[in-house]
């Protein structure tokens, strides 16, 4: 059980029309903290249950004396090389035009941030947001130009459409209805964050967005501050969902400002979810889930439906829990 706040105790403030709380620390009485949530480094924790070989990929690195910046590269490359991982790089659904068009980004402790969006046919996003980050004046490249740029720094270009994915889109065409099915559609983009051995932050995001989604749609996750936010002084948060509720909120970023002001990582994603319910109209009928941690190596999550789990690395273990949510009925 979570020990809640003493003004939503009773449980029903967590219903679909949850009242907003206030943002006023003072109100406070007792701090909410996540069950499964212990302090701890170096950790590596990532969105989505399916991604325990990317934190442990992540953490593989965080062992091998690399950097946390190395460790969330390495961990968002697993499902963006895994062609059963419908939602991220090569093997992720297509637009409505049957392309598959990819979405990432890099942040790390020093506040360096890149990140490509829009960009085809090529199966690491998430290195290609990195030399964006190290060799460009730029945070953001999209389309042609984040291609033609992935191209210049040697990236191989390949067909990321595999036969699976083509042979739903084509069933998808039947009826060409797009209507985003929470937890139906598996949201299996992966939010990353990890703490290194120097007790430096880094976090990364990366997908191939909405299924069906308009062709040249961005999502959330290539946004610094919406799929992803990381400040080495406070902690991060990475975000999961329907892309529009996200930047609409300035999520990621919102939530790690909540931490800043003295919120928990679990009070910081309840927030971020509350304000979503807050401001968006049918936010029940749309999944977002977000994770936080702080520098200690304390996590929250949060998420407006039930279904989104997250993998941790921490401790020496690998494990998957399942988030509190919003909508309980
Ligand atoms: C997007 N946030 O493009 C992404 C989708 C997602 O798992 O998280 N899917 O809106």
């Amino acid at each position: 059980m979570l020990n809640r706040r003493k003004f939503i105790k009773g449980g029903t403030a967590l219903a679909a029309s949850a009242t907003i709380l206030s943002c006023n620390t003072e109100d406070q009485t007792e701090k909410v903290n996540n069950p499964n949530s212990k302090e701890g480094l170096p950790i590596s924790i990532a969105t989505w249950g399916p991604n325990t070989a990317a934190v442990d990929a992540a953490m593989n690195e965080i062992t091998n004396g690399k950097t946390a910046l190395d460790a969330v590269e390495a961990g968002a490359k697993v499902p963006e090389g895994d062609p059963n991982d419908m939602s991220v790089g090569y093997g992720g659904r297509p637009d409505r035009e049957g392309k598959v068009t990819l979405d990432a980004c890099i942040m790390d402790a020093e506040m360096n941030a890149g990140s490509v969006s829009f960009m085809q046919n090529i199966k690491h996003p998430i290195s290609v947001a990195r030399r964006v980050m190290e060799k460009t004046p730029h945070v953001m490249l999209a389309g042609e130009g984040a291609l033609k740029f992935a191209r210049e720094e040697g990236f191989e270009e390949i067909d990321l459409l595999t036969d699976q994915a083509k042979k739903e889109y084509e069933e998808w065409l039947k009826t060409s209805e797009y209507k985003p099915k929470a937890n139906i559609e598996r949201h299996d983009t992966i939010g990353i964050m990890a703490i290194d051995t120097s007790n430096k932050i880094a976090g990364a995001c990366t997908t191939s967005g909405m299924a069906y989604k308009m062709h040249g749609r961005v999502g959330d996750s290539p946004i610094i501050g919406a799929g992803m936010y990381v400040d080495d002084e406070v902690g991060g948060a990475v975000a999961t969902g329907v892309g529009e509720l996200v930047i609409k909120t300035c999520g990621s970023f919102l939530i790690t400002e909540l931490m800043r002001q003295g919120r928990t990582p679990q009070e910081a994603c309840e927030e971020g979810v509350k304000r979503i319910a807050a401001k968006l109209k049918d936010f029940e009928n749309y999944q977002v889930g977000f994770l936080a941690i702080n520098k200690k190596g304390e996590h929250g999550a949060f998420a407006i439906l039930k279904g989104f789990n997250y993998a941790i690395n921490q401790g020496g273990k690998t494990e998957v829990f399942e988030s509190e949510y919003l909508v309980k009925n």
